[in-house]
């Protein structure tokens, strides 16, 4: 079989890198749509290891042009285009939800557009999200649970994801959405709550980080490992008829249970106390570890999600590989070494953003 062409957005990103090498190692000769003004300025650097490889390509776009999309088909061609670009973080979404709606939502359209016009042929796939399922209306989630987000993300994730059912029903383009419950690693933005908490327990216990400010300790989340979910994009656009998927490790932990696995792997056991925005805990020699702060609180919470995967363990294959514990204990193993590096260097080690 002649060797096949993908476009991957948001190859920058921690989905983009993993599936970028899933692809590599299946022989794909894969292009990455990064654009100019690519959040790797800030030293977020995810794909480097790929630059210098004969089968790896990065190519300008941005979501927001639909120009430059349309370029990248004309130029690549590709037999399979995956659509992982977006404004991803929640909370920013309340504070920029124009340009949310715009590269999140608006943005999978264009992408339909182009390869509408350009590239019929071309296998399609969206990065849907459990958020679409927001203020839950059935637990646990599957394919047929009605979407009732509850951000400016949710809803453009919404408008993604019909738009993407449309375009397959009305063009009958090989269009694909995947919903994907949260999904970490250690290549997670620094952002997010799990590296958020990984990154502060490995810096509270190398003495250079007092304590962990957080939000909504008592949110619930269906937490899967991002290296074994980017396989399921692929299956997904290898089978014959094109259709939706929930991907889900079906548990579900709060973020306080979360952070004592972090804590503890780091050194800490927690005493929790007080609740709400006063909550706080206390390792075993009495120091506060962590204090709550209303900043990190969302003007509309998601309060649990667990998903059901039944019909992606049927027709794809699926078994999630990687468990909670082993998750998180990878993640804090990870960034314990690299705060040991930063700090042998004599370099500042990187500290949790938002
Ligand atoms: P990241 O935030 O790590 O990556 C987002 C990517 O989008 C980055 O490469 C970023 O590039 C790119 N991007 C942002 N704006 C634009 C734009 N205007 N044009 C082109 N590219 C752009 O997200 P993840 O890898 O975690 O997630 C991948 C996708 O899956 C996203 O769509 C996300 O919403 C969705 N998702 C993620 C889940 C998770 O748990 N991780 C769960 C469900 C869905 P840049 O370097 O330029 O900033
Ligand atoms: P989420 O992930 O919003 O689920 O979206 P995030 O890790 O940001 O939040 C998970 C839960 O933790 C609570 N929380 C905090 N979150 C952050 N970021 N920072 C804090 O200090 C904090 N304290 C408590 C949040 O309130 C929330 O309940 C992720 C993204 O990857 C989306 O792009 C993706 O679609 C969904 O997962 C599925």
């Amino acid at each position: 079989m002649a060797q096949r062409t993908a476009v991957v957005t948001g190859a920058t990103g921690q989905d983009g890198s993993y599936l970028s090498e899933l692809l590599l190692d299946k022989g794909y000769d894969v292009h990455g749509m990064v654009r100019r003004t690519s959040q790797a300025a800030l030293g977020r650097n995810l794909i480097s290891h790929l630059i210098g490889n004969p089968n790896f390509h990065i190519i300008s776009g941005d979501l927001a042009d639909q120009g430059s999309i349309e370029n990248v088909i004309k130029e690549v061609e590709p037999d399979e285009f995956y659509n992982l670009g977006a404004q991803s973080f929640v909370p920013e979404s309340w504070r920029s939800p124009t340009h949310t709606s715009d590269i999140t939502g608006l943005g999978a359209l264009r992408c339909l557009e182009a390869i509408r016009i350009h590239r019929p042929e071309c296998k399609f796939y969206q990065a849907g999200s459990s958020e679409q399922f927001g203020k839950v209306v059935e637990t646990p989630q599957d394919e047929n649970t009605p979407f009732y987000p509850r951000s400016p993300y949710g809803c453009a994730k919404v408008f993604a994801h019909y738009i993407t059912k449309n375009y397959r029903e009305s063009y009958d383009l090989h269009a694909s959405t995947g919903i994907l419950f949260n999904h970490e690693s250690p290549r997670r933005g620094i952002e997010f709550v799990t590296r958020k908490v990984t990154l502060s327990a490995a810096r509270i216990s190398s003495g250079i980080q007092a304590s962990m400010e957080i939000g909504n300790v008592e949110a619930k989340r269906d937490w899967g490992y991002a290296g074994d979910y980017v396989e399921m994009m692929w299956k997904m656009t290898q089978r014959e008829t094109p259709d939706d998927y929930v991907i889900s490790t079906g548990e579900t932990y709060s973020v306080k249970d979360m952070i004592d696995l972090a804590f503890g792997r780091a050194g800490m056991e927690l005493t929790w106390s007080g609740e709400g925005i006063g909550t706080i805990a206390t390792d075993q020699d009495g120091n506060v570890r962590v204090k709550t702060n209303p900043r990190f609180f969302r003007p509309a919470e998601v309060d649990i999600l667990v998903g059901n995967s039944e019909k992606a363990s049927r027709e794809l294959g699926w078994t999630p590989k990687t468990d909670f514990k082993e998750l998180i204990f990878m993640m804090v193993d990870n960034d314990m070494e690299i705060v040991r590096t930063a700090i042998k260097h004599g370099v500042n080690p990187p500290a949790p953003l938002h």
